[in-house]
């Protein structure tokens, strides 16, 4: 091999790991340990910045932050262990030249794990791992070491990447030890193992300049920024360069300036070089995959492929008669087209496509989470939506249809396996493990169509009394299935608009649970609540009770509503049926029949 020229001052290094298992956590006890942040009381996560982040506490987006260790300057990606974000994860490991897997000293290896720690070895990085959350009650740090091993066998790593160094640590209390009964110090064992494992970065800084955009960040100020890491050369502000699109295309500009992290924060910079992860404003049409690089040498970057999304969703503007009740602002198919297609250009993953009838766009996207997030985020910003059912992206190969299948684990109390593997059974899932967790619960290891799933968590929740806990990854594409069950109830539909009357709920509250709380607005075709007989039921639900006596009007203080549901998107887009669209505004989450009146919907049935 050439001699490579590499920079000894720089490190850059991502996190990895399955959902939960502790990863901007862990970046918390660096920022702490390095004085790069200074934290107010009880303040975490301090990555975790988007407000949607915060509220569901996991990591949405990739994030950097920089912290000195040894006069090293470690460059430091947080990035999310959700499985419909593993593409993302898969780029950001082609900007740094190690990882940290974390896995969980009590859940060891999951799914996630798995796809994380494959990207990583085929792209011949060599992880250090490290057995997170060891101060917590029950773990058993040893066997989730081997577990990991396991693991790495299994995914046929290299001889020197089997050789992994270990390192146990609690993220949430600040230490790090490289053997288990070592004292507790602090993350001086964590970061000095980055500083000797992971490798300084190759790069030749007399090469013309070139860097690959692995992430797109906005500012109000600049516009679009380039987020990236510079393989070749270096560059200054107001520089000549070009754009190399994926297609080929060139585009000639400059940079306008150019900002490295210190830490959290964001400090422009008057030189960047190979090596470096930096950021870069100053060409608006820059997209993710995109080379920038020197007017002498524009030419792309190799990146890794974008996955195909595997589910999709119509969305429209909102056509329910409280459409702009809710004070949104973004009300019509023009504002929702042009938004999706926003959409389409700095989100990766996401795919719109217009449909036949114009004013419904077919959004697609890596699962569930994924395009909720995105209508989620819409809502926030003012529009008002209604979407469809989520439905999985079908291939066809030759003359076969292929359908995605998920790698699924599922945690319960061993009271609940029985149902569950009932359920899974339904659904012509395969079971291919099941093992006694160190605290009692069973955990299933099984492989099911993804089209099963759309559904299935809020089933098993019901199922387990909420305790149940679901994780799924996709696997691979095989061949189709067959028919699927579907919901096995039916739902009561509100005949009328109107207030919810209380005395009206009570009286339907026998039947299935209630979705609206009394007061809420309804309108005719409005769905209101589950109908735990299998066919639709159509309800009076603004009845105000007959005030002909006396006593019957005063012992209404006596009606005992239960709590209604409270309505999440996710809860509503895998509870709709295909005749049923769940309606977005700023401020509710209603579900709907897709025609309104009784007449439409049974003309819509004769239809077919
Ligand atoms: N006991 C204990 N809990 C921890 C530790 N690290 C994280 N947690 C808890 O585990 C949960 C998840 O932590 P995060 O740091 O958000 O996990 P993550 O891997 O970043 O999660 P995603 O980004 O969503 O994949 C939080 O409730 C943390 O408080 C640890 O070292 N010990
Ligand atoms: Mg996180």
């Amino acid at each position: 091999m050439p001699h490579q020229k590499r920079r000894k001052d720089v490190r850059n290094v991502a996190i990895i790991a399955h959902v939960d298992h502790g990863k901007t956590t862990l970046v918390d006890a660096l920022l702490k340990q390095t004085g790069a942040h200074v934290f107010r009381d009880g303040e975490t996560a301090i990555m975790d910045s988007n407000p949607l982040e915060k509220e569901r506490g996991i990591t949405i987006f990739s994030k950097n932050a920089s912290i000195m260790w040894r006069d090293v300057q470690l460059n430091i990606v947080d990035t999310p262990g959700h499985a419909d974000f593993g593409s993302e994860v898969e780029r950001i490991l082609k900007m740094v030249d190690g990882v940290l897997l974390l896995v969980d000293a009590f859940e060891g290896p999951m799914p996630q794990t798995k796809f994380v720690l494959k990207k990583s070895l085929e792209l011949h990085l060599k992880p250090i791992v490290v057995i997170n959350k060891i101060d917590r009650p029950n773990t058993r740090p040893k066997e989730v070491a081997e577990m990991t091993f396991d693991l790495f066998c299994e995914l046929n790593a290299s001889d020197e990447q089997l050789d992994f160094p270990i390192v146990y640590a609690s993220g949430k209390d600040g230490y790090s030890r490289l053997e288990l009964d070592d004292a507790d110090t602090d993350m001086t064992p964590l970061l000095d193992t980055v500083l000797r494992r992971v490798l300084p970065p190759v790069g030749d800084v007399d090469q013309p300049f070139r860097m690959l955009v692995t992430m797109l960040d906005y500012d109000n100020y600049v516009g679009r920024i380039a987020v990236g890491r510079i393989f070749h050369g270096k560059i200054t502000p107001n520089e000549p360069i070009v754009l190399v699109k994926r297609d080929g295309h060139h585009e000639r500009g400059r940079v306008t300036k150019i900002l490295k992290y210190r830490g959290l924060r964001q400090m422009e910079v008057d030189v960047a070089m190979a090596g470096d992860i930096v950021s870069l404003a100053g060409m608006e049409n820059v997209k993710v995959g995109s080379t920038l690089a020197a007017p002498e040498n524009p030419e792309l970057l190799p990146m890794v492929t974008i996955d195909e999304p595997t589910i999709s969703m119509n969305f429209a503007h909102n056509t329910s008669p409280l459409a702009g009740k809710d004070g949104g602002r973004f009300l019509t198919s023009r504002h929702i087209r042009e938004r999706l297609k926003h959409e389409a250009m700095v989100n990766v993953g996401v795919r719109v496509e217009e449909t036949a009838s114009g004013d419904r766009f077919k959004v697609s996207g890596r699962g569930e989470l994924h395009l909720s997030i995105l209508i989620e985020t819409m809502r926030r910003e003012g529009y008002e939506l209604e979407v469809s059912r989520p439905e999985v992206i079908l291939k066809k190969v030759d003359d076969d249809v292929l359908e995605p299948v998920e790698e699924v684990v599922i945690e319960v109390d061993p009271e609940y396996q029985g149902p569950v593997m009932q359920a899974i059974g339904e659904r012509k899932g395969e079971v291919n493990n099941i093992t006694m967790s160190a605290v009692g619960t069973v955990r299933l290891e099984f492989y099911i169509a993804t089209r099963a799933l759309i559904g299935f968590r809020s089933e098993l929740l019901m199922m387990t009394r909420g305790t149940g806990i679901m994780y799924q990854n996709f696997y691979q594409y095989q061949g189709f299935k067959g028919e699927m069950p579907s919901r096995q109830t039916g739902v009561m539909v509100s005949m009328s608009g109107g207030k919810a009357v209380s005395y009206a709920l009570w009286g339907l509250q026998e039947r299935g649970e209630i979705f609206t709380p009394p007061g809420d607005d309804l309108y005719e075709g409005m769905i209101i609540g589950v109908n735990n007989k299998g066919s639709d039921l159509v309800v009076n639900a603004v009845r105000e009770k007959k005030l002909t006596n006396i006593r019957a009007a005063g012992s209404d203080q006596a009606i005992q509503l239960t709590p209604p549901r409270e309505m999440t998107l996710e809860f509503a887009l895998e509870f709709i049926a295909d005749d049923e669209l769940v309606e977005v505004t700023p401020k509710s989450i209603r579900l709907r029949k897709l025609h309104l009146t009784e007449n439409e919907r049974k003309l819509a049935a004769k239809r077919g």
